[in-house]
């Protein structure tokens, strides 16, 4: 991150639920990547006090770089992300960042992301699906699981990002405000696919650039049966409707070629 350049004022959004043991790890790695971030824990109450150490992370950094918003019920990754966004849209970011507090995104990796931004991207993917990006530590099922979304979504969507469900992102604070935040309800990972998929109609410059992305050593995945059923029926009905509208700007085109 270059003193003057966009990514020079970057605000890194982390949900929490239940990642007490995770935060002061990630919090402290990113930190010390990138001392001149700003990082906002987006804690939905989470029952194991991740809140409390938030604000003690908080209140122990004299620079003032660490921001919590407590968030009062268990709400889902999007909603909370959303929050997050608008939070940093209120003040004067020029990047907003997403991050797992699991450790499966690397902070020390979170410079690539800034310098395709400051090259001139709107939405940077860290992506596990193209050369030099990897998995680690994951069990099959979930690996098989991850890249059949993403070529189940590519193949609905007509996109050509290798890893739309990632959740390793940056965006420019433009590419946030020109989508209208309160349409969007999708909950969880296939928030990631709805607002990429958003950008890249509105014309958004998305670009990928590799990770390794390592399982969580510690916590729980919530990850669950109902957020797949989500994804598959949101990205099935997102992919109908756009090719519904395609042929019907095809079929006006040639009828008025017609009259
Ligand atoms: N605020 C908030 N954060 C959440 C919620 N659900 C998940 N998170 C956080 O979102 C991040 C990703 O959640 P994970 O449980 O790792 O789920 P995942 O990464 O989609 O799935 P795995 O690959 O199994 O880890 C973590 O930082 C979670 O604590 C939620 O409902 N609210
Ligand atoms: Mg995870």
């Amino acid at each position: 991150m270059v003193a003057g350049s966009v990514s020079s004022k970057t605000l890194v959004i982390i949900p929490t639920y239940d990642e007490r043991e995770n935060l002061p790890k990630i919090v402290g790695r990113l930190l010390t990547a990138l001392p001149a971030t700003h990082v906002l824990v987006a804690d939905d109450d989470s029952p194991d006090g991740t809140g409390q150490v938030a604000d003690e992370l908080a209140a122990n950094d004299p620079e003032g770089r660490i921001h919590v918003m407590h968030r009062t019920e268990k709400n889902g990754l999007g909603a909370a992300y959303i929050a997050g966004f608008r939070w940093g849209l209120e003040r004067d970011y020029r990047v907003l960042v997403e991050m797992d507090a699991d450790g499966s995104h690397s902070p020390e990796q979170l410079h690539r992301l800034l310098h395709q931004i400051d090259a001139g991207a709107d939405l940077v993917i860290g992506s596990r699906y193209v050369p030099g990006g990897s998995v680690v530590n994951w069990p099959k099922r979930r690996e098989v699981l991850s890249r059949g979304g993403n070529i189940y979504s590519r193949l609905a969507l007509g996109v050509k990002i290798k890893d739309i469900t990632g959740g390793y992102r940056a965006y420019r604070r433009e590419a946030l405000e020109a989508l209208d935040l309160d349409s969007i309800e999708s909950h969880g990972y296939c928030f990631q696919v709805d607002i990429g998929w958003r950008m890249i109609q509105n014309g958004a410059v998305a670009v990928e650039v590799p990770i390794t992305f390592t399982e969580r050593e510690i916590g729980y995945s919530k990850m669950s049966g109902s957020i797949v059923r989500e994804a598959l029926l949101k990205v099935t009905v997102w992919g109908m409707k756009n090719r519904y509208e395609k042929l019907k700007n095809l079929v006006s085109r040639k009828k008025s070629a017609a009259e």
